[in-house]
């Protein structure tokens, strides 16, 4: 396989104006034709008269080609391409392949997803259908007609408008559709299928009227009203924060249950993983439905954010998806709290990213190579992204980012543009000047902030002291300092802000200021200050930062109970868990007994009681840290000591707080009716993270309180939640039942299947990993379903840590069996798998050699797709 880089950018030789397609769907092949109207891109300096045209194209069968109108039997057709020789600077070129989407198991290009034709075309399955210029800088005006049977496929989509539509013999029927806006090749798509719909309509903020549709298989008509209203409060978010309104005079989703992501942005019919649109009070946790918010709005997002403005090559793929993860999780912060959705995506973050970059996969924010694409759908190329360009937002305010981003719109529309040309309008309309700032975009690795202080009583000064330093990472020796904005107060011994003036300096900054870091090395000196205070740090998580200053833990638990920014004060309880948990780990690896730090549970106490604080937040301070996030932290992560001294201070601190858990969780039980608003969810919220703890207290009246709550409740939450205490706890006989009951009262739901999956995987039992391959073996498991997949083999994975991490290797040798066998079926989802053994540098030698082994295997195998090379060859460079 080989390496693909920035570096050899170059312009395409020609230009693709008009795109027509006709589909011809049958059940065991389909036909493609299409007709291209290709111009010279004389704007390119060429060596020779005319160069050839190099289309892309795999796994097609060619059947004709013909370029203006004469058959051409002068071409050269490999794995990867299609060359001919045009002999005039414009033609038309006329190509009919054959293809067989019954077959296609990989899921991109065109393919059958239960009874349904779908399509996924990004980043490079358009050349699965047709041969083309694949590439995002290529945009062509689509006009695409489908022909299938009318029985079996009474709905037909394609992008834009319907334009005309007609039948054929033997009960054959045709619709043709014209997307007016030009459009790179990821964006096409076409479905065809037997689909109801759920039509609604908006009126954007110049009065046009838009059509909005939903097509669903019918069984699940009635779970997309929260998907709908999710899209309307998307367009309506988009027209008021970015002035944006949506062009076409139709905008379609379909839900199709076998696809490798979430969903696809797709110009005017977004194609959907069934999870994220359906959801209903039945069937879908609140995390769910607070998911179909997310997603719904990110790809009606990327209207513009992707499809309008596009990206110029690959290596640019987060300047739509950095963007747009940005703008969705600002979208969702205006919906919910904002506080806690940030600590949401803080914790995530942490927990993945951070590993991403410390791991053998960690590139820039805009890599400079990769050998298959699809690997680069990262954390880092959405999440870290979305920060890059959240920092951007904070260095200029919301009004300065929004005049940056409608220079951006405006100079941009209707082109593929890269990372630089979205800075350079931000820069261009405020001003301002971020070439260093750009280093977030080329440097890999999380950079390292270590802050002290000092004060100084005879001066009335405190000084605080930063040093930057990023870590090496594959390919970078070396680093150079980034631009790390901190977002910071100082408190006094009362829990108040000072007030903010840099020394020698006139001007007051009030209470909140955000510091400029830019050096390696760099103080900041603040003046008339009258008493040693408190420093309260990168707010919100201005930037993606390791930070650390020597906060004694009586300084995280004042943080924790005064710090007048919700943020940082969840921030102080974490940092204070972490802190016990740390020193837990060691006490439990040197054999001694362990004691709980009751300053902890002190301030568990005091949140618990606390009835104004927003109940989300509550659950949130109380949780732990994850395994997970323990296992990145660390220089060497034994797996056994974290999950024994988590599972240990759960325990403890549920026996500690026995009757303020109770009597809060008591006081949660009188919410009358379901809803699914902002506030009954951050209620459900509360009471299932105390259930939890309750669960640990070994008391049966709380076994029978949580079977009641698995029996009684009117919402998939609630008893999820009392599911996965019941799985997770020793108690075999309410165990099973609960499972069984489950199980054939949904049986009949794939969406509800996976979650009863991904539970059982996930819990931390002993046999762990012999559960999991007795799953396999279920009639509803299929390796052909990415969720399936996801919810038993990657739950159990990432999720499980100490039954994947068996000592025996057992579990690695599990994952790397299921990986090679996925790989004949599925390459990028495979690929996926490979995360967590690609991680082996952070275990102990055992585990390194154990998971080291497991991935010489996989790379050994005959056939490897690039996808499983790429990702398993780099883990183990
Ligand atoms: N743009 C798609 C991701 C496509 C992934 C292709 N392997 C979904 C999204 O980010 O909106
Ligand atoms: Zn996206």
């Amino acid at each position: 396989p080989k390496t693909i880089y920035l570096k050899d950018y170059q312009q395409p030789d020609y230009w693709i104006d008009e795109t027509q397609l006709t589909f011809e769907l049958f059940e065991d092949h389909a036909l493609v034709h299409s007709r291209l109207s290709i111009r010279l891109n004389d704007a390119k300096p060429q060596a020779q008269a005319q160069p050839p045209l190099v289309l892309d194209g795999q796994l097609l069968e060619l059947v004709s080609v013909e370029l203006d109108d004469q058959p051409l039997s002068n071409y050269q057709v490999d794995d990867d391409s299609l060359t001919l020789q045009p002999q005039t600077a414009s033609f038309a070129l006329a190509i009919t392949t054959r293809i067989e989407p019954q077959n296609n198991t990989a899921l991109e290009g065109l393919y059958k997803s239960g009874g349904m034709f779908c399509t996924q075309c990004e980043a490079e399955g358009f050349r699965k259908i047709t041969y083309y210029l694949d590439r995002p800088d290529v945009m062509s005006r689509f006009t695409t007609t489908v022909v299938a049977d009318r029985g079996s496929y009474p709905v037909l989509l394609s992008n834009g408008n319907p334009i005309a539509s007609g039948e054929h013999d033997g009960g054959r029927h045709w619709i043709s559709w014209e997307d007016p806006f030009p459009k790179p090749a990821y964006l096409f798509a076409l479905v065809a299928g037997d689909l109801c719909l759920l039509q609604d309509s908006f009126t954007t903020m110049t009065g046009r009227e838009i059509d909005l549709r939903i097509y669903v298989e019918p069984e699940n008509r009635e779970q997309c009203d929260h998907a709908m209203d999710s899209l309307k409060r998307s367009m309506r978010w988009d027209e008021e924060v970015y002035g944006r309104e949506y062009d076409l005079d139709i905008f379609m989703i379909v839900a199709v249950n076998d696809f490798n992501m979430g969903a696809m942005e797709n110009k005017g019919l977004n194609i959907f993983n069934s999870s994220c649109v359906l959801a209903q009070q039945d069937t879908a946790t609140d995390m769910a439905f607070q998911r179909v918010e997310a997603v719904v709005a990110h790809e009606y997002f990327h209207n513009w954010s992707g499809n309008r403005v596009t990206c110029r090559d690959w290596f640019q793929l987060s300047l739509k998806e950095g963007f747009t993860v940005f703008r969705d999780s600002e979208f969702s912060a205006d919906m919910n709290s904002r506080t806690v959705k940030r600590i949401e995506d803080v914790t995530f973050l942490r927990a993945n990213q951070f590993a991403e970059d410390a791991g053998p996969m960690a590139h820039p924010v805009r890599p400079d190579s990769f050998i298959e694409i699809s690997n680069f759908y990262t954390l880092t190329v959405y999440e870290k992204g979305a920060e890059v360009v959240r920092m951007l937002h904070t260095l200029l305010g919301a009004e300065g980012f929004r005049k940056g981003t409608d220079l951006y719109f405006e100079r941009h529309d209707g082109q593929a543009v890269t990372c630089d040309d979205f800075i350079k309008a931000l820069e261009d309309a405020n001003g301002a000047d971020f070439s260093q700032f750009k280093r977030w975009y080329s440097q890999a690795g999380t950079p390292r902030l270590d802050v002290a202080s000092h004060y100084d009583a005879a001066r009335r000064e405190y000084r605080l002291s930063f040093r930057q330093h990023c870590p090496a990472t594959p390919g970078q020796s070396e680093k150079r300092p980034q631009v790390i904005p901190v977002r910071m107060a100082l408190l006094d011994s009362a829990g108040q802000e000072l007030p903010l003036q840099m020394a020698g300096e006139q001007q007051s900054l009030g209470n909140e200021t955000v510091l400029s870091v830019t050096e390696a090395e760099q103080e900041f000196v603040f003046a008339n200050i009258d008493q040693e205070p408190l420093p309260s740090l990168l707010r919100g998580f201005s930037a993606p930062v390791k930070l650390s200053y020597p906060y004694s833990r009586d300084d995280r638990v004042f943080l924790a109970k005064h710090d007048p920014d919700g943020f940082n004060r969840w921030e102080a309880a974490q940092g204070l868990a972490v802190d016990v948990l740390q020193g837990l780990v060691e006490i439990h690896r040197a054999g001694r007994p362990l004691h709980l730090d009751q300053r902890l549970a002190d301030i568990y106490r005091t949140v618990l009681a606390d009835t104004a604080l927003d109940a989300a937040m509550v659950a949130e301070i109380i949780r732990l840290p994850s395994e997970a996030y323990l296992v990145e932290l660390a220089d060497t992560a034994h797996v056994d000591a974290i999950h024994f001294a988590r599972e240990w201070l759960r325990a403890e601190l549920a026996r500690s707080l026995k009757s303020e858990l109770q009597q809060r969780f008591d006081s949660l039980q009188v919410s009358a009716h379901y809803s699914a608003d902002a506030d009954a969810m951050a209620m459900r919220s509360l009471k299932n993270t105390l259930l939890g703890y309750l669960m640990l207290t070994d008391d049966q009246a709380v076994v029978q309180q949580c079977v009641r709550q698995f029996v009684e409740a009117d919402n998939m939450t609630d008893r999820q939640a009392a599911l996965v205490a019941l799985v997770n706890s020793p108690f075999e006989q309410p165990r099973q039942a609960a499972l069984e009951h489950f199980a054939e009262r949904w049986a009949a739901y794939p969406l509800v299947m996976d979650q009863w999956f991904s539970i059982q995987a996930g819990s931390t039992q002993p046999g762990g990993l012999e559960r999991v391959e007795a799953l396999m073996q279920h009639p509803l498991f299929t390796l052909r379903n990415p969720n399936k997949v996801r919810a038993l083999i990657g739950a159990f994975a990432n999720q499980n840590l100490v039954n994947f991490h068996r000592a025996d290797g057992a579990g690695y040798r599990f994952l790397a069996d299921r990986i090679i066998e996925l790989d004949r079926l599925n390459p990028q989802i495979a690929a996926r798998l490979v995360t967590p053994l690609s991680r082996w540098r952070k275990f102990a030698s055992d585990r390194q050699q154990l998971m080291q082994q497991e991935l010489a295997r996989i790379l050994a195998t005959e056939k490897l797709s690039p996808d499983v090379y790429e990702v398993v060859s780099k883990s183990l460079a």
